[in-house]
């Protein structure tokens, strides 16, 4: 759990279905400083199982989640999963709903920042899939490049927050 200090940055995202998706959601973002960020989110009306779970690198939903662009790419590397060396910054892998719908999680990620010039994701997009991101492991072309994740079920842009409540787990 990250503790509050003077060098602690917050951000926030409110995820909106895109077209009659059903999905929607909240994504707290928390980091020190030097730190990783801790990833926090509440999201519904997803189909039970795993849903890609992705920073889309414009925070432009002028026609809805399409125009969130690609994964988050400063890099110029190939898709794959979080834990892979290399990887789009903005790839954080699958989000798991339980049988109501609702995926309830807390994450690190030791890529992407809340705060500075490198892999600052402020300003960008979170985007929430219908499919499993197979992580780059599909053994096609097309999941190098989205993991082959599907439909864009939910969007938003990553903003600015002060201190942000996070769920004692
Ligand atoms: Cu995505
Ligand atoms: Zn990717």
């Amino acid at each position: 759990m990250v503790e509050s200090t003077a060098d602690t940055r917050y951000a926030v995202c409110v995820l909106n279905p895109d077209g009659d998706s059903g999905v929607k959601g909240v994504v707290k973002f928390v980091q020190q400083v030097g730190g990783k960020v801790t990833i926090q989110a509440t999201i519904t009306g997803l189909a039970p199982g795993n849903h890609g779970f992705h920073i889309h690198e414009f925070g432009n939903l002028t026609n809805g989640c399409v125009t969130a662009g690609p994964h988050y790419n400063p890099t110029g590397q190939t898709h794959a999963g979080p834990d892979d060396e290399v990887r789009h910054v903005g790839d954080l892998g699958n989000i798991v709903a339980d049988d109501s719908g609702v995926a309830n999680f807390t994450l690190e990620d030791h890529l992407i920042h809340v705060y500075g010039d490198v892999n600052n994701v402020v300003g960008r997009s979170v985007v929430v899939h219908k499919n499993q991101d197979d992580l780059g492991r599909g053994d096609n072309e097309e999941s190098l490049k989205t993991g082959n994740a599907g439909a864009r079920q939910a969007c938003g842009v990553i903003g600015i927050s002060g201190p942000l409540e996070l769920q004692k787990l």
